[in-house]
């Protein structure tokens, strides 16, 4: 004992702290500790204690007791310090002036008046869509994609990671899977656009955190990365920043551990600067490539909304092209909206769908998130997907490195916002980008057709029953149903007819059922490729399954009223006509209380039973003909 405090004395004189008063009156379990940790470690202690943070070592138990748990403590704190700019102590501070803002119900967007911008509003289908995605394939070539999944998915409570959620339940295809395959079929149509050799491999990156990587890496090499080259793909994993438990931004301990800082994931907007310090961005511009596309986890419908989108910012030559639908006021996904500072300031920009109504109040509309007449918001949804073109980017990033402004969001227990809760912490969106550019930049957006464009799976189903009527639900219900929606409307405008869908309720949500019709994106990446598969006159009834896997299957005078399934090789040409009748695949409803059930099945509501089905499989080369 007296060896230890006698290193320990020696310790602090060096540190030139005053250890009687300062230690031993405020961090006394830490105090009597210190003979544990190396110089830099009570460097950091040191530091804590003067940022407020000597709550962190209450109850501490005597050296002897849990030693290397203290050690363990020390190394978490030095990677937390590491890993943000200025370290934990700029992080704490920046949190109080932050939690002190938001207490005071602060705008962030003071001095800025919102209006309605204007932007490229697509109507699918008509030669203008056409024209933009022929481009954007065209275009593809020469972009790579970022998938940003590190996500907790605190939302939907699942307890996988989101991108090993099948996004339909007729083929099971999980997202990940659906958004590998897309760019593949993207980087193929890409190249058969090209006169001669074309070799390109679109690079894939996906941003993971500690709670999505190594299952993330697991999904990908129990597949074989979905068919892409394991090359092709780079997995870059984001740090977690420190908790804040109230007001003085009080570092929350680890529930499940009194000797760990909780940590969660600082958000979306540090994608930049891992691009940034990753090198890939310089790899790539020097490749010669021209675009970056940013994406969301859990959007079963994006890939139909890629290749125009890409086409219009090629054509529009705009740096920054952000991907929009109509959004319902209070809807929660951010507003696409023109900030007018009064020194004449502007910019396009997201505002997130907490910040949206504070900030209407506060510049002239009294009634805040509301529909106009349209039944609509009148700022266009931001659904996060964002087209950057790379050499601006560079630019841009070699002036910040890649940081985003934060923002913290917490959820106060009452009025009196004087405690949360939950712990929060601070966040950066990957959306706030433009927020740092000049003037000059060109900076637009995109309004595709929601039910084209949107269907993402955030919320669980206690959660999604309870949305507003008229609402979206965000739910996995709802995102699988978006998919058959979109594919039965896409081939209505091709010409098949079919049939109205029904309504039902599953997990307490009503939704539209349309018949389950799903394809590869190898099938069609665009409405020109579904148009060229399409022949003569079909129909599909609802209760109806179709799910087409192979590339050159072109549906002529068909009709379908039953479960088809049918794939073919790379070199196989089926017709398929006729008529199909079967029992098909039947909806049961599941209870997502069901425990009985996995997980993936019982949270959307129900499962499918395969009463009946026309399986064909052609794995020859040649012309074939399936015609019942
Ligand atoms: N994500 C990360 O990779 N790391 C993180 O630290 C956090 C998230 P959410 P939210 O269009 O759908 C966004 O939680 O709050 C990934 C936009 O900000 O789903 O719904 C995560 O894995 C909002 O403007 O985001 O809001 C996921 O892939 C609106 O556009 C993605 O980031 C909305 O999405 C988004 O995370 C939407």
């Amino acid at each position: 004992m007296v060896s230890t405090l006698g290193s320990t004395a020696e310790k602090l004189s060096k540190l030139d702290i005053n250890g009687d008063c300062v230690w031993a009156s405020s961090a006394p379990d830490l105090y009597k500790n210190l003979s544990l940790f190396s110089p830099d470690q009570i460097e950091l202690a040191k530091m804590l204690l003067e940022m407020g943070q000597s709550h962190l070592f209450e109850h501490w138990p005597e050296p002897g007791i849990d030693d290397d748990e203290k050690r363990g403590y020390f190394d978490q704190v030095a990677r937390l310090n590491a890993s943000y700019p200025g370290g934990l102590a700029s992080y704490i501070k920046t949190a109080r002036e932050l939690l002190a803002d938001s207490k005071e119900g602060k705008n962030p967007f003071d001095g800025f008046t919102p209006s309605v911008p204007s932007g490229e509003v697509l109507a699918f289908g008509d030669d203008n869509f056409i024209q933009f995605e022929e481009t954007g394939v065209r275009e593809a070539r020469n972009a790579a994609f970022v998938l940003v999944a590190g996500g907790l998915g605190e939302r939907l409570g699942y307890n996988g990671i989101k991108v090993a959620l099948p996004s339909e339940s007729t083929t099971r295809t999980c997202f990940l899977q659906l958004y590998m395959e897309s760019v593949l079929s993207l980087q193929d149509a890409s190249c058969r656009l090209v006169q001669g050799e074309c070799q390109t491999q679109i690079p894939f990156v996906i941003m993971t955190s500690d709670d999505t990587h190594a299952r993330t890496l697991e999904l990908l090499e129990a597949n074989s990365y979905f068919g892409m080259k394991s090359t092709q793909v780079k997995l870059l994993k984001q740090e977690k920043v420190a908790c804040l438990d109230d007001n003085d931004a009080r570092l929350a301990v680890d529930p499940r551990n009194k000797y760990r800082i909780q940590t969660k994931p600082h958000g979306h907007g540090d994608v930049h600067s891992l691009l940034y310090s990753s090198g890939l961005l310089n790899e790539w511009r020097d490749a010669g490539r021209k675009w970056v596309l940013f994406f969301q986890d859990t959007n079963g419908l994006l890939f139909k909304a890629i290749p125009a989108a890409l086409g219009v910012s090629a054509t529009k030559q705009y740096h920054v092209n952000s991907l929009a639908v109509a959004r319902k006021a209070k809807e929660a996904i951010g507003g696409i909206t023109k900030l007018t500072h009064a020194d004449g300031r502007t910019m396009v920009i997201n505002v997130e769908y907490n910040q949206l109504d504070p900030l209407l109040r506060a510049t002239g509309y009294p009634d805040g998130d509301v529909n106009c007449e349209t039944g609509y918001s009148p700022f266009p949804g931001n659904i996060n997907q964002l087209i950057f073109e790379l050499g601006p980017y560079i630019e841009e990033l070699t002036k910040t490195k890649g940081a985003i402004k934060e923002f913290v969001n917490p959820k106060y227990k009452d009025s009196s916002k004087t405690s949360f809760k939950s712990s929060t912490r601070l966040e950066c969106m990957m959306q706030d980008y433009p927020k740092t550019l000049p003037p000059s930049a060109r900076v637009g957006f995109t309004v595709m057709d929601t039910w084209l464009a949107y269907a993402p799976v955030k919320n669980n189903p206690e959660d999604a029953a309870k949305v507003p009527k008229g609402n979206p639900y965000h739910s996995t219900t709802s995102g699988e149903m978006a998919i058959y929606r979109a594919n039965s409307l896409i081939l209505r405008k091709a010409g098949i007819k079919v049939d109205d869908p029904v309504h039902q309720v599953f997990n307490g949500q009503e939704v539209e059922v349309w018949p389950r019709i799903t394809w590869k994106p190898k099938w069609a990446l665009t409405f020109a490729d579904v148009q060229s598969r399409v022949r003569g006159s079909s129909f599909i009834s609802q209760k109806s399954t179709m799910a087409i896997k192979g590339r050159n299957i072109f549906l002529e005078d068909l009709s379908l009223d039953g479960a088809l399934v049918i794939d073919s090789v790379e070199d196989a040409e089926v017709k398929v006509g006729g008529s199909v009748q079967n029992k098909g695949w039947i909806l049961e409803n599941v209870d997502y209380k069901d425990t009985s059930v996995p997980e993936e099945v019982r949270i959307r509501g129900f499962r499918i039973n395969k009463v009946e089905q026309l399986e064909k499989n052609f794995s020859e080369p040649g012309k074939f003909s399936l015609n019942t």
